[in-house]
C-alpha cells in the first residue's frame, strides 16, 4: 500500500471547491488517512518548495501558498502517487487532460488549485513534514469492492 501528500492550494479554498476536489479522491478510491486544515507558516512552505528554490517562480510559489488556508491530506492505496497525480492532471491546467482537476478548475501554471507527491522519496518526506506520524490506519468496508 502506498501514501501521498495531497494539498488543497488557497485558490481551491477561496473558490469553494474544498468538497468538489475531496469527492474526486474519495469517490476514485484512495482512502483518507490524514486531513488538516490550516495556514501555512512560511518556514513550512520553503521546506515543503526547498526543491525548487533556485527557479524563478521560488517567491511567488511560497507567496500563494502561504497567501491563505489550505487543506493538507495524506491519501492511501495502490499505485495512490501516480493514482491522484493522474486525478489532478498536468502542473500546467492548459496541458491537463479534461476530466482532471487541474483541467477542469484551472487556468494557470501559478493557481493550479492542488499538489501531489511526485514520488516515493518525496511522499515520505512531505507526510513526514506535514503529519509527522499522525496519520493513522483504518479499516474501510468498502475495499473489497473497490481492491481486487
Ligand atoms: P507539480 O505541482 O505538478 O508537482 P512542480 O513540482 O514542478 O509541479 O512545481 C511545483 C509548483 O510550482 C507547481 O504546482 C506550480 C509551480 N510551478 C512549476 N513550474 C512553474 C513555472 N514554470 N512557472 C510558474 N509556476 C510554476
Ligand atoms: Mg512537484
Amino acid at each position: 500500500m502506498e501514501r501521498t501528500f495531497i494539498m488543497l492550494k488557497p485558490d481551491a479554498v477561496q473558490r469553494g471547491l474544498i468538497g468538489e476536489i475531496i469527492s474526486r479522491f474519495e469517490r476514485r478510491g484512495l482512502k483518507l488517512v490524514g486531513m488538516r486544515f490550516m495556514h501555512v507558516p512560511k518556514s513550512l512552505a520553503e521546506e515543503h518548495y526547498a526543491v525548487h528554490k533556485e527557479r524563478p517562480f521560488y517567491n511567488g510559489l511560497i507567496e500563494y501558498i502561504t497567501s491563505g488556508p489550505v487543506v493538507a491530506m495524506v491519501w492511501e492505496g495502490p499505485n495512490a502517487i501516480a493514482a491522484a497525480r493522474s486525478t489532478m492532471g498536468a502542473t500546467n491546467p492548459v496541458n491537463a487532460a479534461p476530466g482532471t482537476i487541474r483541467a477542469d478548475f484551472g487556468m494557470e501554471i501559478g493557481r493550479n488549485l492542488v499538489h501531489g507527491s511526485d514520488g516515493n522519496e518525496t511522499a515520505a518526506f512531505e507526510i513526514g513534514l506535514w503529519f509527522g506520524d499522525e496519520t493513522p490506519s483504518w479499516d474501510r468496508d468498502t475495499d473489497r469492492w473497490i481492491l481486487e
